[in-house]
């Protein structure tokens, strides 16, 4: 790298199923990962949730229980941690889990949205928070909105929806700005997000890669540590320390 490790002020960070892997929830594309055993088009589509509400929301309700029940692990309070380090400190974020503000990070941009939140099918407000687990289903009832009555759904970006324009404005302009990117736990395959680390390469940023499965992006990294988050973020972080503090 160019930049004396002592002069980086500007770091992005985005994550993946991945980070959250350790502390119990399930990721998507991996050897246990959920689009193994459910069809995403099923799932996770505004078709699949046209045609069957009850389905989607069976499945989201299945997944709020057991994230309810995760923790975050040293990866999200590593990351939580060095938030405070950074005069420009951006974390992007692919999770819906929540579990980066649980860890204590203060700025997270959601780019796919929270599986915390509930949208008005009608959008006639905007989202709003529901952590009821698990949510009252009985009779094939579904979550309303509390405004006009119409059906509500997850606050998430499904296949074939825009991400929410003002965090991707964000996560883009933190990736043409930053010195340094890590990329923690993404198969880096889904866009655009896939595209964030491409952007700061270009810009020449040194960008990092925490998988311990190669991805599209690791040929092209100029750091890949093959392991997992929870155990290589915080030694990655301390390696750090010592090298500004060395000079
Ligand atoms: C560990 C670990 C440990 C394990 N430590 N690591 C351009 C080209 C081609 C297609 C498209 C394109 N532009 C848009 C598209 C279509 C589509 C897309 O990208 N498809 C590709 C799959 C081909 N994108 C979209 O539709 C997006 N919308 C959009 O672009 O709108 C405009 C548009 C639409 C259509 C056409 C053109 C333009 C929206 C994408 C929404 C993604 N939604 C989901 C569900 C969110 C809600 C929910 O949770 O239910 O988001 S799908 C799922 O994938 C979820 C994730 O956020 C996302 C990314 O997955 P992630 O995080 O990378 O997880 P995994 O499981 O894939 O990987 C985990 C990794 O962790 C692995 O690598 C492991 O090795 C690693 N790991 N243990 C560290 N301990």
């Amino acid at each position: 790298m160019d930049i004396p490790w002592h002069d980086i002020r500007s770091v992005a960070v985005l994550t993946g199923a991945g980070i959250s892997a350790e502390s119990g929830v399930p990721t998507f594309r991996g050897e246990d990962g959920l689009w193994r055993t459910y069809r995403a088009e099923d799932l996770a589509t505004p078709d699949a949730f046209c045609r069957d509400p009850h389905l989607v929301w069976e499945w989201y309700d299945w997944r709020r229980g057991l994230i309810a029940g995760c923790r975050p692990n040293a990866a999200h309070r590593t990351l939580a941690h060095m938030e405070r380090r950074f005069d420009d400190w951006t974390l992007i974020t692919q999770n819906v889990d929540g579990l980066h503000q649980l860890a204590g990070s203060r700025s997270v941009v959601e780019l796919h949205g929270s599986i915390w939140r509930m949208r008005c099918t009608q959008e006639c407000q905007t989202p709003w928070e529901d952590r009821t687990v698990p949510l009252s289903m009985a009779g094939g009832a579904l979550p309303r909105c509390p405004n006009c009555g119409s059906l509500a759904r997850p606050d998430v970006v499904w296949f074939g929806e825009s991400l929410p324009g003002e965090a991707l404005t964000a996560a883009l302009a933190a990736a043409q700005r930053c010195q340094v990117m890590l990329v923690v736990g993404t198969s880096a395959v889904v866009q655009p997000a896939a595209s964030l680390p491409l952007v700061a390469l270009r810009r020449g940023a040194y960008v990092v890669e925490i998988n311990p499965q190669p991805t599209p992006l690791s040929d092209t990294a100029h750091e890949v540590i093959r392991e997992p988050a929870a155990s290589a973020l915080p030694r990655w972080w301390q390696t750090w320390q010592r090298r500004v503090t060395v000079g």
